[in-house]
Protein backbone atom coordinates (compact mmCIF):
# COMPACT_ATOMS: atom_id res chain seq x y z
CA UNK A 1 0.00 0.00 0.00
CA UNK A 2 1.30 3.38 -0.70
CA UNK A 3 1.29 6.75 1.36
CA UNK A 4 -1.85 7.63 0.13
CA UNK A 5 -3.80 4.28 0.31
CA UNK A 6 -2.77 4.29 3.81
CA UNK A 7 -4.01 7.61 4.88
CA UNK A 8 -7.36 6.52 2.94
CA UNK A 9 -7.74 3.32 5.13
CA UNK A 10 -6.79 5.07 8.34
CA UNK A 11 -9.54 7.59 7.52
CA UNK A 12 -12.36 5.69 7.07
CA UNK A 13 -11.41 3.91 9.81
CA UNK A 14 -10.97 6.40 12.25
CA UNK A 15 -14.20 7.92 11.28
CA UNK A 16 -16.54 4.62 10.79
CA UNK A 17 -17.63 5.10 15.00
CA UNK A 18 -18.93 7.88 14.01
CA UNK A 19 -21.22 6.12 11.28
CA UNK A 20 -19.21 8.02 8.54
CA UNK A 21 -18.77 6.45 5.39
CA UNK A 22 -16.83 7.82 1.89
CA UNK A 23 -18.70 8.29 -0.78
CA UNK A 24 -16.52 7.94 -3.93
CA UNK A 25 -15.68 4.54 -2.83
CA UNK A 26 -19.89 3.22 -3.79
CA UNK A 27 -20.62 6.31 -6.22
CA UNK A 28 -20.33 4.10 -8.98
CA UNK A 29 -22.91 1.14 -7.26
CA UNK A 30 -25.35 4.13 -5.75
CA UNK A 31 -25.64 6.00 -8.76
CA UNK A 32 -25.37 3.10 -12.11
CA UNK A 33 -25.05 3.95 -15.56
CA UNK A 34 -28.20 1.52 -15.66
CA UNK A 35 -30.40 -0.42 -13.72
CA UNK A 36 -28.23 -3.24 -11.83
CA UNK A 37 -31.16 -5.54 -10.18
CA UNK A 38 -30.27 -8.43 -8.22
CA UNK A 39 -33.89 -9.80 -9.75
CA UNK A 40 -33.59 -12.70 -11.41
CA UNK A 41 -35.49 -14.08 -14.69
CA UNK A 42 -37.42 -17.27 -13.37
CA UNK A 43 -40.03 -19.00 -14.31
CA UNK A 44 -42.70 -21.37 -12.46
CA UNK A 45 -44.08 -23.83 -14.36
CA UNK A 46 -47.96 -25.03 -12.60
CA UNK A 47 -46.97 -28.99 -13.39
CA UNK A 48 -43.75 -28.20 -10.92
CA UNK A 49 -46.19 -26.05 -8.47
CA UNK A 50 -49.33 -27.30 -8.57
CA UNK A 51 -48.33 -30.91 -6.32
CA UNK A 52 -47.12 -28.17 -3.81
CA UNK A 53 -50.15 -25.86 -3.80
CA UNK A 54 -52.19 -29.01 -2.93
CA UNK A 55 -50.04 -30.59 -0.07
CA UNK A 56 -50.39 -26.99 1.47
CA UNK A 57 -54.03 -28.07 1.11
CA UNK A 58 -52.91 -30.81 3.93
CA UNK A 59 -50.57 -29.18 6.09
CA UNK A 60 -52.74 -26.06 7.03
CA UNK A 61 -56.54 -24.82 6.69
CA UNK A 62 -57.13 -21.59 5.21
CA UNK A 63 -58.38 -20.31 8.78
CA UNK A 64 -55.34 -21.39 10.18
CA UNK A 65 -53.14 -20.14 7.94
CA UNK A 66 -55.01 -17.06 7.50
CA UNK A 67 -53.39 -16.88 4.12
CA UNK A 68 -51.86 -19.87 2.32
CA UNK A 69 -50.24 -18.99 0.05
CA UNK A 70 -46.84 -20.41 -1.47
CA UNK A 71 -44.80 -17.73 -2.28
CA UNK A 72 -43.03 -16.89 -5.43
CA UNK A 73 -39.55 -15.91 -4.15
CA UNK A 74 -36.81 -14.59 -6.49
CA UNK A 75 -33.96 -17.01 -6.71
CA UNK A 76 -31.71 -13.29 -6.78
CA UNK A 77 -33.84 -12.12 -3.06
CA UNK A 78 -33.47 -14.89 -1.19
CA UNK A 79 -35.19 -15.56 2.15
CA UNK A 80 -37.14 -12.17 1.38
CA UNK A 81 -40.50 -12.76 -0.12
CA UNK A 82 -39.83 -10.57 -2.97
CA UNK A 83 -40.98 -11.22 -7.02
CA UNK A 84 -39.21 -8.60 -7.60
CA UNK A 85 -37.44 -5.67 -5.81
CA UNK A 86 -40.72 -3.72 -4.91
CA UNK A 87 -43.42 -6.24 -5.39
CA UNK A 88 -44.63 -9.52 -3.43
CA UNK A 89 -46.45 -12.48 -5.39
CA UNK A 90 -47.64 -16.40 -4.54
CA UNK A 91 -50.39 -18.74 -5.26
CA UNK A 92 -53.27 -18.30 -2.81
CA UNK A 93 -55.37 -22.12 -2.34
CA UNK A 94 -58.88 -22.21 -1.10
CA UNK A 95 -60.73 -25.40 -0.80
CA UNK A 96 -64.38 -26.03 -0.68
CA UNK A 97 -65.79 -24.50 2.37
CA UNK A 98 -63.04 -22.67 4.01
CA UNK A 99 -62.78 -18.99 4.74
CA UNK A 100 -59.33 -17.07 5.13
CA UNK A 101 -60.88 -14.55 8.18
CA UNK A 102 -61.01 -10.54 7.17
CA UNK A 103 -58.83 -8.15 7.82
CA UNK A 104 -57.26 -4.82 6.47
CA UNK A 105 -53.90 -3.39 5.54
CA UNK A 106 -51.72 -0.66 4.01
CA UNK A 107 -50.66 -2.70 1.39
CA UNK A 108 -52.55 -2.98 -1.55
CA UNK A 109 -53.43 -6.39 -3.41
CA UNK A 110 -54.74 -7.67 -6.49
CA UNK A 111 -56.22 -11.19 -7.28
CA UNK A 112 -55.62 -12.78 -11.05
CA UNK A 113 -57.55 -16.27 -10.36
CA UNK A 114 -55.62 -19.07 -12.32
CA UNK A 115 -57.87 -21.85 -11.74
CA UNK A 116 -61.30 -23.17 -9.99
CA UNK A 117 -64.86 -21.01 -9.87
CA UNK A 118 -66.58 -20.88 -6.94
CA UNK A 119 -64.87 -19.04 -4.55
CA UNK A 120 -65.26 -15.20 -3.22
CA UNK A 121 -63.64 -12.54 -1.92
CA UNK A 122 -65.27 -9.48 -0.47
CA UNK A 123 -63.74 -6.29 0.07
CA UNK A 124 -65.72 -3.52 2.39
CA UNK A 125 -69.32 -5.36 2.31
CA UNK A 126 -69.28 -6.74 -1.17
CA UNK A 127 -68.53 -10.09 -2.33
CA UNK A 128 -67.56 -11.09 -5.57
CA UNK A 129 -67.61 -14.59 -7.56
CA UNK A 130 -64.16 -15.66 -8.93
CA UNK A 131 -63.59 -17.03 -12.02
CA UNK A 132 -60.34 -18.15 -14.22
CA UNK A 133 -58.53 -15.46 -15.73
CA UNK A 134 -60.42 -12.50 -13.36
CA UNK A 135 -58.79 -9.70 -12.34
CA UNK A 136 -59.93 -8.21 -8.68
CA UNK A 137 -58.42 -5.29 -6.43
CA UNK A 138 -57.55 -5.33 -2.41
CA UNK A 139 -57.62 -1.55 -2.34
CA UNK A 140 -55.40 -0.41 0.51
CA UNK A 141 -57.14 -0.50 4.12
CA UNK A 142 -60.12 -1.84 2.89
CA UNK A 143 -61.76 -5.23 4.48
CA UNK A 144 -61.06 -8.03 2.99
CA UNK A 145 -61.89 -12.34 3.38
CA UNK A 146 -62.19 -15.20 0.99
CA UNK A 147 -64.46 -17.99 0.99
CA UNK A 148 -64.85 -21.00 -1.54
CA UNK A 149 -68.60 -21.75 -1.35
CA UNK A 150 -68.40 -24.04 -4.40
CA UNK A 151 -67.51 -27.56 -5.08
CA UNK A 152 -63.57 -27.33 -6.15
CA UNK A 153 -60.39 -25.89 -4.89
CA UNK A 154 -59.57 -22.45 -6.19
CA UNK A 155 -55.88 -20.73 -7.00
CA UNK A 156 -55.38 -17.78 -7.41
CA UNK A 157 -52.19 -15.59 -8.34
CA UNK A 158 -51.77 -12.50 -5.08
CA UNK A 159 -49.94 -9.76 -6.17
CA UNK A 160 -49.12 -6.97 -3.43
CA UNK A 161 -46.92 -3.85 -2.88
CA UNK A 162 -45.64 -5.74 0.13
CA UNK A 163 -42.00 -4.31 -0.25
CA UNK A 164 -42.86 -1.26 -1.28
CA UNK A 165 -44.45 -0.03 2.08
CA UNK A 166 -41.89 -2.44 4.11
CA UNK A 167 -39.31 0.29 1.78
CA UNK A 168 -41.35 3.07 3.30
CA UNK A 169 -41.81 1.66 6.85
CA UNK A 170 -45.65 2.02 6.01
CA UNK A 171 -47.39 -0.96 7.01
CA UNK A 172 -49.84 -1.53 9.07
CA UNK A 173 -53.09 -4.30 9.48
CA UNK A 174 -55.45 -5.21 11.65
CA UNK A 175 -58.21 -8.03 12.32
CA UNK A 176 -61.75 -7.59 12.22
CA UNK A 177 -63.73 -8.91 14.79
CA UNK A 178 -65.77 -11.18 12.60
CA UNK A 179 -64.09 -13.86 10.47
CA UNK A 180 -66.73 -13.31 7.81
CA UNK A 181 -67.50 -10.03 7.31
CA UNK A 182 -71.46 -8.72 6.91
CA UNK A 183 -72.69 -8.18 3.64
CA UNK A 184 -73.57 -4.64 2.82
CA UNK A 185 -74.19 -4.33 -0.88
CA UNK A 186 -75.76 -7.80 -3.53
CA UNK A 187 -73.06 -8.65 -5.59
CA UNK A 188 -72.30 -6.65 -8.63
CA UNK A 189 -72.86 -3.43 -7.02
CA UNK A 190 -69.91 -2.12 -8.01
CA UNK A 191 -70.12 -3.56 -11.59
CA UNK A 192 -73.31 -1.33 -11.83
CA UNK A 193 -72.14 2.02 -10.27
CA UNK A 194 -68.84 1.68 -12.46
CA UNK A 195 -68.05 -1.28 -14.59
CA UNK A 196 -70.71 0.16 -17.75
CA UNK A 197 -69.40 3.40 -18.59
CA UNK A 198 -71.64 5.50 -16.32
CA UNK A 199 -70.63 6.21 -12.99
CA UNK A 200 -72.66 8.00 -10.02
CA UNK A 201 -73.80 11.42 -10.01
CA UNK A 202 -73.03 12.59 -6.27
CA UNK A 203 -69.18 12.19 -4.51
CA UNK A 204 -70.62 9.61 -2.12
CA UNK A 205 -70.44 6.43 -4.16
CA UNK A 206 -68.01 8.46 -6.36
CA UNK A 207 -64.55 7.05 -4.77
CA UNK A 208 -65.59 4.11 -2.53
CA UNK A 209 -61.72 2.63 -1.92
CA UNK A 210 -59.75 6.25 -2.26
CA UNK A 211 -56.72 6.28 -4.70
CA UNK A 212 -57.98 2.88 -6.17
CA UNK A 213 -60.42 1.99 -8.81
CA UNK A 214 -64.13 2.21 -7.53
CA UNK A 215 -64.31 -1.12 -9.75
CA UNK A 216 -63.26 -4.02 -7.81
CA UNK A 217 -63.69 -7.04 -10.39
CA UNK A 218 -62.84 -6.97 -14.17
CA UNK A 219 -64.19 -10.54 -15.11
CA UNK A 220 -62.34 -12.20 -17.98
CA UNK A 221 -65.12 -12.77 -20.23
CA UNK A 222 -65.24 -9.16 -21.20
CA UNK A 223 -61.45 -8.80 -20.64
CA UNK A 224 -61.04 -11.60 -23.47
CA UNK A 225 -63.52 -10.03 -25.33
CA UNK A 226 -61.98 -7.07 -26.24
CA UNK A 227 -59.04 -7.83 -26.80
CA UNK A 228 -60.59 -10.94 -29.48
CA UNK A 229 -62.58 -8.27 -30.51
CA UNK A 230 -59.85 -6.50 -32.02
CA UNK A 231 -57.67 -9.51 -33.45
CA UNK A 232 -61.23 -9.73 -35.44
CA UNK A 233 -61.09 -6.44 -36.77
CA UNK A 234 -57.56 -6.65 -37.94
CA UNK A 235 -56.45 -4.21 -35.40
CA UNK A 236 -52.44 -3.53 -35.67
CA UNK A 237 -50.66 -5.73 -34.24
CA UNK A 238 -47.80 -3.77 -32.02
CA UNK A 239 -44.46 -5.58 -32.21
CA UNK A 240 -43.03 -6.25 -29.01
CA UNK A 241 -46.42 -6.38 -27.45
CA UNK A 242 -49.13 -7.86 -29.79
CA UNK A 243 -52.49 -6.59 -28.77
CA UNK A 244 -51.98 -5.55 -25.36
CA UNK A 245 -54.38 -3.08 -23.16
CA UNK A 246 -54.15 -1.93 -19.41
CA UNK A 247 -56.87 -2.56 -16.50
CA UNK A 248 -58.16 1.40 -15.95
CA UNK A 249 -59.57 2.99 -13.02
CA UNK A 250 -62.96 3.87 -14.71
CA UNK A 251 -62.87 6.92 -12.51
CA UNK A 252 -59.79 8.53 -13.90
CA UNK A 253 -58.51 6.81 -16.80
CA UNK A 254 -55.30 5.83 -14.49
CA UNK A 255 -53.85 2.89 -13.01
CA UNK A 256 -56.62 0.35 -10.91
CA UNK A 257 -54.38 1.13 -7.94
CA UNK A 258 -51.68 4.01 -6.60
CA UNK A 259 -48.82 1.36 -6.80
CA UNK A 260 -49.64 -1.64 -9.22
CA UNK A 261 -50.48 -1.73 -13.05
CA UNK A 262 -51.72 -4.51 -14.89
CA UNK A 263 -52.59 -5.95 -18.25
CA UNK A 264 -53.89 -8.58 -20.77
CA UNK A 265 -52.59 -8.99 -23.64
CA UNK A 266 -53.15 -11.30 -27.00
CA UNK A 267 -50.15 -12.83 -28.90
CA UNK A 268 -51.55 -14.06 -32.57
CA UNK A 269 -50.30 -17.62 -33.18
CA UNK A 270 -47.52 -17.14 -35.11
CA UNK A 271 -46.40 -14.12 -33.14
CA UNK A 272 -42.45 -13.27 -33.19
CA UNK A 273 -41.89 -10.08 -31.04
CA UNK A 274 -39.35 -7.44 -30.99
CA UNK A 275 -37.51 -7.06 -28.06
CA UNK A 276 -38.28 -4.48 -25.68
CA UNK A 277 -37.37 -3.09 -22.24
CA UNK A 278 -38.53 -1.52 -19.00
CA UNK A 279 -37.78 -0.15 -16.08
CA UNK A 280 -41.02 -1.47 -13.92
CA UNK A 281 -40.10 -5.33 -13.32
CA UNK A 282 -42.98 -7.53 -14.46
CA UNK A 283 -44.78 -10.44 -13.07
CA UNK A 284 -46.53 -12.73 -15.77
CA UNK A 285 -49.02 -15.14 -15.64
CA UNK A 286 -50.20 -17.23 -18.91
CA UNK A 287 -54.00 -17.91 -19.36
CA UNK A 288 -54.25 -19.10 -22.70
CA UNK A 289 -52.21 -20.71 -25.21
CA UNK A 290 -48.67 -21.65 -25.83
CA UNK A 291 -45.83 -19.73 -26.77
CA UNK A 292 -41.87 -18.17 -25.91
CA UNK A 293 -40.30 -15.35 -24.04
CA UNK A 294 -36.47 -15.19 -24.11
CA UNK A 295 -35.52 -12.49 -21.05
CA UNK A 296 -32.08 -11.08 -21.35
CA UNK A 297 -31.41 -9.60 -18.17
CA UNK A 298 -28.95 -7.10 -17.12
CA UNK A 299 -27.83 -6.36 -13.59
CA UNK A 300 -26.89 -9.91 -11.40
CA UNK A 301 -28.44 -11.97 -14.49
CA UNK A 302 -26.27 -10.38 -17.13
CA UNK A 303 -24.92 -12.32 -19.78
CA UNK A 304 -27.28 -15.35 -18.86
CA UNK A 305 -30.39 -15.23 -21.06
CA UNK A 306 -33.44 -17.39 -20.33
CA UNK A 307 -36.21 -18.94 -22.05
CA UNK A 308 -39.12 -19.96 -21.05
CA UNK A 309 -41.81 -21.90 -23.01
CA UNK A 310 -44.72 -20.90 -21.83
CA UNK A 311 -48.31 -22.76 -21.03
CA UNK A 312 -51.59 -21.99 -19.52
CA UNK A 313 -51.08 -21.59 -15.57
CA UNK A 314 -47.13 -20.73 -15.87
CA UNK A 315 -45.97 -17.79 -14.00
CA UNK A 316 -42.76 -16.13 -15.04
CA UNK A 317 -40.81 -12.51 -13.59
CA UNK A 318 -39.18 -10.04 -16.13
CA UNK A 319 -36.85 -7.83 -14.17
CA UNK A 320 -36.18 -4.34 -14.74
CA UNK A 321 -34.64 -3.25 -18.16
CA UNK A 322 -34.45 -7.16 -19.02
CA UNK A 323 -35.08 -7.37 -22.76
CA UNK A 324 -38.28 -9.10 -23.31
CA UNK A 325 -39.18 -11.19 -26.42
CA UNK A 326 -42.38 -13.20 -26.74
CA UNK A 327 -43.36 -15.54 -29.47
CA UNK A 328 -46.46 -17.45 -29.76
CA UNK A 329 -47.47 -21.04 -31.46
CA UNK A 330 -51.28 -20.19 -31.09
CA UNK A 331 -53.26 -17.67 -29.76
CA UNK A 332 -51.50 -16.66 -26.34
CA UNK A 333 -53.22 -14.36 -23.67
CA UNK A 334 -50.91 -13.11 -20.76
CA UNK A 335 -51.90 -11.50 -17.77
CA UNK A 336 -48.89 -8.98 -15.83
CA UNK A 337 -48.60 -6.63 -13.27
CA UNK A 338 -45.73 -4.32 -12.34
CA UNK A 339 -44.68 -0.95 -10.14
CA UNK A 340 -45.26 1.04 -12.95
CA UNK A 341 -47.83 4.01 -11.82
CA UNK A 342 -44.73 4.54 -8.80
CA UNK A 343 -42.26 5.12 -11.47
CA UNK A 344 -44.57 7.32 -13.59
CA UNK A 345 -45.86 9.11 -10.54
CA UNK A 346 -41.78 10.06 -10.24
CA UNK A 347 -41.04 10.38 -13.85
CA UNK A 348 -38.46 7.56 -13.94
CA UNK A 349 -40.32 5.40 -16.14
CA UNK A 350 -38.82 4.35 -19.43
CA UNK A 351 -38.65 2.02 -22.00
CA UNK A 352 -37.09 0.54 -25.63
CA UNK A 353 -38.14 -0.83 -28.33
CA UNK A 354 -35.45 -0.86 -30.00
CA UNK A 355 -35.20 -4.47 -29.89
O1 LIG B 1 -55.21 -12.06 0.75
O2 LIG B 1 -54.97 -10.50 2.24
O3 LIG B 1 -50.63 -13.34 -0.52
O4 LIG B 1 -52.68 -10.13 3.34
C1 LIG B 1 -50.28 -11.93 1.34
C2 LIG B 1 -50.81 -11.13 2.32
C3 LIG B 1 -52.47 -12.35 0.50
C4 LIG B 1 -54.50 -11.35 1.49
C5 LIG B 1 -51.13 -12.54 0.45
C6 LIG B 1 -52.17 -10.93 2.39
C7 LIG B 1 -53.01 -11.54 1.47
Amino acid sequence: MNDIARERASLYRDMAPRHLTPLWEVLHRLVPPRPEPACLPHQWKYADVRPFVERSGEVITAEEAVRRVLIFENPGLPGQSRVTGSLYAGLQLILPGEIAPAHRHTQSALRFIVEGSGAYTAVDGERTTMHPGDFILTPSWTWHDHGNEGREPVVWLDGLDIPTIAFLDAGFAENASAAVQAIARPEGTSAARHGANLAPVRDADARPYGMASPLFSYPYDRSRAALAALVRAKAPVDPCDGHKLRYVNPATGGWPMPTMAAFLQWLPAGFRGRGSRQTDAAVYSVVEGHGRAVVEPVGAGAGVPRTFELGPRDHFVVPSWAKLSLAADEDCVLFSFSDRPIQQAIGVWRESRAG
